[in-house]
């Protein structure tokens, strides 16, 4: 039988192509490099560096699955999410710019839009010179977004919006925003809108005192009759399937990027344990203790094996939504338990921002919320199996 890695139980790297582990060092040299020395800091203090984003773009690291006529790099959703998972291992707020960019601004615009909203807007995404912002979320239509109240109402030449939406990341630093509104000249079906920085009635005050996800900038969006031309409507798809569309491509990278997270306290709980001694031992020589990290181990291989799984079926245009509600809900849910073990494990040190257990544990609190709750996924796969919806 073949040696053991205990940080990578089943040879997930031994599965990937020569392009795919090269992408994923490159990511996991520039997360490490540029944006873990940063990220203490800013988390404490609230604040974002959008000069983040021309970084990223710097490196090929947003618009990874658009091709690369419009700037992306062409490459296939496994290299995505290994991306994910090297970005959040650092902070769930990085990531969240990140996969904001690529699946919820860049894919629409791509999958969605005309030739011409394609050639102005993606290169500028792809290299991180603008910033994009995803507004399906309103005060009162959350997990029920198609519930929704902002509309779009037809006027000569093009169309008002009139609405708010809520929680919406990068909103604040945003120049292009894809506003998603019921539009009365389409039946009052849903529609996506791609609207810019600076537009007459356009606001985005951002949301304080987050106590998660705090490198990570959120805000509203408030459309006071906010007036665009034809050219701002995305042509090409209707209804919640668009949003959803998108969702499904972010959703995947958060399937790896909360295991990324998971594996930073993981590993980070094993350092601890060898390094402090309790009783005349190390703490990692305790039954309880490696039992955790058994744990630990366990739950992060069998995630990524079926992150991995779910990326090669999205690359073979395979991939059921249900399939990514499986792994949104149990990687985020695990990533969870392990963060907040890790900090048990950490003792009084663990609350401390320094030992940075506490913050991924504070940041999975939101990547379990955002993009459907785990509850929400739960409910879809129970529709699933069951062909009874228990939405309402
Ligand atoms: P339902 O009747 O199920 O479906 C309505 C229409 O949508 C289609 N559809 C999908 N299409 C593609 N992919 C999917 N995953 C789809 N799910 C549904 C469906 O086929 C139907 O199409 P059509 O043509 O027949 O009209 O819709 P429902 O209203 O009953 O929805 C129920 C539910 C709970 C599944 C859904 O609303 C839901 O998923 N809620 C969660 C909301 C959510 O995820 N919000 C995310 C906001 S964005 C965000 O959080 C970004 S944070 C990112 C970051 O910072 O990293
Ligand atoms: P609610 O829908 O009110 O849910 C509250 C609770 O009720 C949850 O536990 C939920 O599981 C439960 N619940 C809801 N419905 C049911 C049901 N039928 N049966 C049983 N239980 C139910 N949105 C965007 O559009 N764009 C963004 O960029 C974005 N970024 C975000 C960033 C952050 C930091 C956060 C916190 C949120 C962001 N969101 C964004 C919004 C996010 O998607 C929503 O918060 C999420 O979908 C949940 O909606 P809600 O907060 O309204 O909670």
């Amino acid at each position: 039988l073949a040696g053991f890695d205990w940080q990578d139980p089943f040879r997930l790297t031994d599965q990937l192509s020569d392009e795919e582990r090269m992408l994923a060092e490159g990511a996991r040299s520039f997360a490490q490099e540029k944006l873990a020395p940063r990220i203490i800091d800013a988390f404490a203090q609230e604040t974002v560096d959008p000069g983040i984003f021309a970084e990223m773009g710097g490196m090929g690291l947003l618009g990874i699955t658009v091709p690369e006529e419009y700037g992306g790099l062409g490459s296939s959703y496994v290299s995505y999410g290994l991306v994910a998972r090297e970005i959040e291992r650092v902070d769930s707020g990085y990531r969240s710019m990140m996969s904001v960019q690529s699946s919820l601004v860049m894919y629409p615009i791509y999958a969605y839009g005309s030739e011409e909203q394609r050639k102005k807007y993606l290169p500028k995404l792809a290299s991180g010179e603008w910033i994009g912002c995803f507004g399906l979320t309103e005060p009162d239509a959350g997990s029920d977004p198609g519930s929704m109240k902002t509309r779009a109402e037809k006027i000569e030449g093009g169309y008002r919006l009139t609405g708010s939406k809520m929680w919406i990341s990068n909103s604040p630093i945003a120049d292009v925003f894809v506003i998603w509104a019921k539009s009365d000249a389409h039946d009052g079906k849903i529609r996506g809108f791609v609207l810019e920085k600076g537009s007459k009635g356009l606001s985005a005050p951002k949301v304080g005192n987050k106590l998660s996800l705090r490198a990570s900038v959120t805000g509203e969006v408030v459309l006071e009759g906010v007036e665009v031309g034809e050219e701002a409507l995305l042509p090409h798809v209707q209804g919640l399937k668009g949003p959803f569309g998108c969702l499904n491509r972010a959703r995947y990278g958060i399937s790896w990027g909360a295991l990324g997270a998971a594996e930073f306290c993981w590993h980070a709980a094993r350092q601890y344990g060898l390094d402090r001694k309790q009783f005349g031992k190390p703490l990692a020589q305790t039954q309880l203790f490696q039992k955790k990290l058994a744990d630990m181990q366990t739950e992060i291989a069998l995630g990524l094996q079926g992150c991995l799984r779910l990326g090669r079926l999205m690359d073979e245009a395979k991939a059921a939504p249900e399939m990514i509600s499986i792994l949104k809900r149990n990687n985020c849910g695990k990533a969870l338990d392990i963060a907040r073990m890790a900090r048990d494990m950490h003792g009084g040190n663990g609350i401390s921002g320094e030992f940075q257990v506490i913050r991924h544990m504070m940041n999975l609190e939101t990547v379990n919320t955002y993009e459907g709750t785990h509850d929400v996924h739960a409910l879809i796969l129970g529709r699933a199996q069951t062909g009874l919806q228990a939405f309402f």
